[in-house]
């Protein structure tokens, strides 16, 4: 589980943190000041709340894991400082809803300079706006920006009094998302463990699945699975979906029965500090796969393999869509499911009519995570790939059960094969690597 000497601890070191501020500092101008803020927590109903997840850029830049605080990076005269807002130690509130850190601790355990507590924080903000000359923040986050401006109107009234307010404001967004963009050795370390954990899930879902069994029995047997090793949360809603539910893309129901001539598609990994793994397998319900259940998938499996051999740096999703559809495209053809002239239907991209998503996104703190694409006009991912990079690919094919166009032995079969790719400096490594995904390995595992 652990092959490069670092330690085995599903948690990044405070130095990682340090480390990401100090990458956006080296992003900021001089005499500028950034703003991060924390997620809010979200009412479920009434007097519950869902769990809570973290504001992803604000937790890469701190580790810090409470709601409603702000970060300040400060940049002046080469002279960097941090500076976070947080609640208050508050006994009565924390013997109700837990406990916070407050601002001693923080700064001891999180490395900023400076902490204070959130009622502190009007005053302050102005005092370093005054003489500020730019701002970063990120324009997508609406409370944000709201805040942000009335800081801005406040400092804008007062420069009759010898104020200097900022005049220029910068999207903070595209520089974090680039950085997140290239994982660390620590937190290719994280997003190792946290596929491995999820890998083991997925196998356990193979071993508990039969049928007459409900589809959200076998995402509990999903969870089970994470927190057994330490994954306290799934990153995202874990998709079971049996037979034609697997027609669904991103069908998160789970409600029904599993039937016995069907195939069971589940879509799921765990988080772990943070840190998303996206798996998907395929498999028979009853754990042997028809004959053609057994062809289409085959054709997956070949697709997703041969888009992996080909990841190196210097490559782009585009180049590995081309290799996708080259190979479903024809074997869709030799199936006798797409006709016409060979040639015509890869340039055409035929395979699309059955492949109806992206072949694959970057992944890190986010499961879609953050990153620009460099798409061209034509939507073609032209961004070069380099080492450091994490992300997933995941062929699929699609009959929909009333697709009246296709053969009655397809309809009702959609499959998705993902693996969590890290781009390396000679080639790739699958983090997936673990998770049964042959047929004989498949229905091998199933059979014990
Ligand atoms: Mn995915």
């Amino acid at each position: 589980m652990n092959n490069n000497n670092l330690p085995g601890l599903a948690k990044l070191p405070l130095s990682e943190f340090e480390t990401h501020r100090k990458n956006f500092f080296t992003k900021m101008a001089d005499n500028s000041v950034a703003f991060f803020s924390a997620a809010s927590e979200v009412t479920r109903s009434n007097d519950t709340e869902f769990a809570f997840c973290q504001n992803k850029n604000f937790y890469y830049l701190t580790g810090f894991n409470e709601p409603d605080a702000l970060l300040v990076l400060i940049k002046r005269e080469a002279q960097e400082q941090a500076i976070l807002f947080s609640l208050p130690k508050d006994k009565s509130h924390e013997i109700w809803h837990g406990r916070r850190v407050g601002q001693e601790k923080a700064c001891q355990t999180y490395g900023f300079d400076q902490c204070f507590t959130l009622a502190e924080k009007n005053d302050l903000v102005s005092q370093y706006l005054n003489g500020t000359g730019q701002v970063y923040f990120a324009f997508n986050e609406a409370q944000l920006s709201h805040q942000i401006f009335t800081y801005l109107a406040q400092v804008r009234a007062s420069v009759r009094q010898g104020v200097k307010a900022p005049t220029q404001l910068n999207d903070a967004s595209p520089i974090i998302d680039d950085l997140r963009l290239i994982k660390s050795s620590y937190e290719i370390e994280l997003m190792r463990q946290v596929n491995y954990i999820s890998c083991l899930a997925h196998q356990r879902a193979m071993q508990k699945t039969s049928a007459g069994l409900f589809e959200y029995q076998i995402e509990n047997e999903i969870l089970h699975e994470f927190t057994r090793h330490g994954a306290r949360y799934a990153a995202y809603a874990t998709i079971v979906a049996g037979g034609d539910n697997a027609n669904i893309l991103h069908y998160t129901d789970n409600s029904e029965s599993l039937n016995d001539n069907d195939l069971l598609l589940i879509d799921a990994g765990g988080e772990l500090s943070g840190y998303a793994a996206d798996i998907t397998r395929t498999f028979p319900i009853n754990g042997k796969f028809s004959t053609p259940q057994k062809a289409l998938y085959q054709l997956v499996l070949d697709a997703k393999t041969q888009v992996i051999s080909a990841i190196r740096p210097g490559i782009t999703f585009a180049k590995l869509n081309e290799i996708a559809n080259e190979c479903l495209t024809k074997g869709l053809f030799d199936l006798a499911i797409l006709s016409g002239d060979l040639a015509e239907l890869v340039k055409n991209k035929a395979c699309k009519k059955y492949f109806i998503h992206g072949l694959g996104h970057w992944l890190g703190l986010d499961v879609h995570d953050v990153g620009d694409y460099h798409n061209n006009d034509k939507k073609e991912q032209l961004r070069d790939f380099i080492p450091g990079m994490v992300l997933t690919i995941e062929p699929g094919l699609y009959m929909p059960l009333d697709d009246m166009d296709i053969e009655e032995q397809w309809r009702g079969i959609g499959i998705r094969i993902e693996d969590n790719i890290v781009v390396t400096s000679n080639g790739c490594e699958n983090l997936t690597a673990s998770c049964p995904e042959t047929i004989t390995d498949i229905e091998t595992l199933m059979a014990k």
